[in-house]
């Protein structure tokens, strides 16, 4: 259970840790389907609705970047979003309006191949009308400081919004990091042991280096916003919004709070995820020297 103490970090800092979160059984479930969902990517060739891949991926070596939404690509991804323990953290971190699963991801960093994600802020891709949104990570694995864990920089959260443009204007989901001057050699390693599960607000700058480690570093990513909380994007399809609402009712009447926002717009010219949004960044942070 999420205690008060944690609450109070999150609060102040932006992120917390809580450990043992994911019962082991729940977590090897997890990470039986991983193994199957990459051995099956032989037969894929290029990003699609449910892969994002590696540069070199191949059928022989197959190397997954990324599972696309994996709440509807298995059962147990979307249990553990429905899962007691973790709705009750995030009402207490979301506030009394209830719950909304806004969407999910997966992110695998195998042994010496995980890519990078440059520093950034979810909020630049999914604004909405208040800020109590925020992002779960699922540690799949153990998170250390070798194999390129979630990096954020505390306090970021009360900042502004920075530019996630490309030096064309069109968005980018990167922050270069001569425009955006922040302490980034001081930025805290969400580091723990599998089944430990980070929670980072929307407006947090984070990034992860290359995981040049023996060790694979798999994260499965949910975002989750406030029922009252909507996209500022806009909403595509109604009877979905609502069916990814896990606690609280429905409502159509948004909670407006005058937050920092720039819209991701123009959209990106690289689309599909963020490592192709990020390719037009040209002043890279995690270039593989630093990596
Ligand atoms: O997988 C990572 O290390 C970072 C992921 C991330 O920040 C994202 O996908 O938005």
């Amino acid at each position: 259970m999420i205690t008060a103490q944690q609450i109070e970090h999150y609060r102040i800092h932006g992120y917390v840790v809580v450990e043992k979160m994911v019962s082991p059984e729940t977590r090897k479930q997890m990470k039986q389907v991983l193994d199957e969902l990459v051995e099956a990517s032989r037969s894929v060739s290029s990003h699609d609705a449910v892969y994002d891949l590696e540069p070199g991926h191949s059928t022989s070596q197959p190397s997954v970047r990324r599972i696309k939404k994996p709440h509807l690509v298995d059962a147990v991804f979307a249990q553990f979003a429905r899962s007691p323990a973790l709705l009750a953290a995030l009402s207490a971190l979301l506030g009394p309006s209830g719950v909304r699963l806004h969407n999910s991801k997966l992110n695998l960093k195998a042994a010496s191949v995980g890519s990078p994600v440059e520093w950034h802020q979810d909020w630049a891709f999914y604004p909405h009308t208040n800020d109590d949104v925020l992002a779960v990570g699922v540690m799949l694995d153990d998170a250390t400081l070798e194999n390129g864990p979630l990096l954020v920089v505390p306090g970021t959260h009360t900042g502004p919004t920075f530019d996630h443009h490309d030096s064309e204007g069109f968005f980018c989901g990167a922050m270069d990091p001569a425009n955006c001057p922040l302490d980034y050699a001081h930025a805290v390693p969400l580091v723990g042991p599998a089944g430990s599960v980070s929670f980072h607000h929307a407006r947090l700058v984070h990034g992860s280096a290359q995981n040049r480690s023996n060790q694979s570093r798999n994260l499965l990513l949910y975002e989750f916003a406030a029922a009252d909380a909507f996209p500022l994007m806009g909403i595509a399809q109604w009877d979905d919004f609502n069916a990814r609402l896990l606690t609280g009712a429905v409502i159509n009447t948004p909670r407006v709070e005058p937050n920092p926002v720039r819209m991701p717009l123009p959209a990106a010219l690289r689309q599909g995820s963020i490592y192709e949004n990020q390719t037009r960044l040209r002043n890279r942070y995690f270039s593989p020297e630093r990596s």
